[in-house]
């Protein structure tokens, strides 16, 4: 953790070891801003076995207001950028505006192959809600294959019709730091284009996934209350807590599927920014299962490769989903008659009031800050 300072490390030969020549006891006395606390002891885990510490906050810390974000910015070194082809790290750190990027003629022509090979597939395998906000992007926000929007624009765009905005980002950050920010309707997003010699499959996160898989979906009402309950409902939450939020999280806004005018459409940003995935996705190979945020959330999935194996939202078979009609995204609402109960039943919305904080959270709209309520 890059602000944290070591005041005292020591190892001693462990007490209670078999091995003593290679087992150690270690401690560290060190400052540490509390937002880095879980982090770090995420970390550590990895490495050493036993990890404790004498002040752990009960309730991790967490972002109350749009500022705070500054400090939610813990990269996971597995999908580090720095450590790959050369991108440029510099251009992105936390709390910086969004730069306007020149990109060099090699990296426009990659996202011109990816615009128009997946653009091809959007008539038939994008959901309305994303059909209808690509059209809005071309027409006014720079959306083409011979360049590249600038964040900046597409930030401007969203504010203006739901409220989210772009932030840059380095790479993937943690789950906890990523979902904190869509509490306040802010969207990390990374800067940086895939390398050229993989154009149709990039296993890093890069813009053509934020850009295609993830900004167009940012433009629905429905869909963005959806992302803010999820980032809502991980403040303060536990390690465990995150790590289901994170899973639903995955089976809706990255590999969501749902079903309208009786066909399956996608509107996982996974999908739509992948070709193969989103063939695959609409094939009939992979199973349908219907959206059960207490299933989902523990349902295993694998993010190193490019086939998951099932997708967590809507059946064909099964009516679970609100299908399309009035401007409701299709993926949050069960189908019943009344479209009130449908939204108050919402079931991402009872999954979250299952999880259990010592405190309770209201979201302020005229400060885009979050109150915090019955804190011990
Ligand atoms: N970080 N920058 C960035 N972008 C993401 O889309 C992202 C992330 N971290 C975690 C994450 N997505 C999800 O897979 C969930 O863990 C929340
Ligand atoms: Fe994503």
């Amino acid at each position: 953790v890059a602000s944290s300072q070591i005041h005292h490390f020591e190892t001693r030969r462990a007490k209670k070891s078999n091995n003593s020549a290679v087992d150690l006891d270690v401690f560290i006395e060190c400052e540490a801003h509390s937002a880095d606390v879980s982090h770090l002891m995420t970390s550590l885990k990895r490495v050493a076995e036993d990890v404790r510490t004498s002040r752990e906050d009960k309730v991790p810390w967490f972002p109350r207001k749009v500022p705070d974000l500054d400090k939610c910015h813990h990269l996971m070194a597995k999908y580090d950028p720095s450590l790959d082809h050369g991108h440029p790290v510099s251009l992105i750190s936390r709390g910086d505006p969004l730069s306007r990027i020149e990109y060099t003629a090699q990296e426009t022509a990659t996202w011109r192959e990816v615009y128009r090979k997946l653009s091809s597939l959007y008539p038939t395998h994008a959901c309305t809600q994303y059909l209808d906000a690509f059209q809005q992007l071309e027409k006014y926000c720079g959306y083409q294959e011979n360049s590249m929007p600038q964040l900046q624009d597409v930030s401007r765009f969203l504010k203006e019709r739901t409220g989210f905005q772009l932030r840059p980002a380095a790479g993937l950050l943690s789950a906890r730091d990523f979902l904190a920010s869509l509490a306040f309707r802010v969207f990390h997003s990374t800067q940086y284009i895939r390398h050229f010699s993989s154009p149709m499959h990039s296993p890093e996160l890069d813009c053509c996934h934020e850009l295609l898989g993830h900004v167009p979906m940012l433009a629905d009402k429905e869909f963005t209350r959806f992302s803010q309950d999820i980032g809502l409902a991980s403040l303060g939450s536990s390690e465990a807590e995150i790590e289901k939020l994170a899973t639903v999280y995955w089976f809706t806004v990255e590999f969501g599927l749902c079903k309208q005018n009786r066909s399956v459409k996608a509107y996982g940003a996974g999908l739509l920014s992948l070709y193969e995935e989103l063939m695959y996705a609409l094939s009939n190979k992979p199973e349908y299962k219907p959206f059960d945020p207490e299933v989902t959330a523990v349902h295993p999935y694998q993010d190193q490769d490019f086939q998951p194996i099932s997708y967590g939202l809507c059946s064909p078979t099964t009516p679970c989903l609100h299908t399309k009609k009035s401007g409701h995204a299709c993926f949050t609402l069960w189908e019943t008659n009344s479209e009130l109960a449908a939204l108050s039943s919402s079931p991402h919305r009872n999954y979250a009031m299952t999880i259990k904080k010592p405190f309770s959270l209201h979201y302020d709209l005229f400060t885009s800050s979050v109150e915090v309520m019955n804190t011990p």
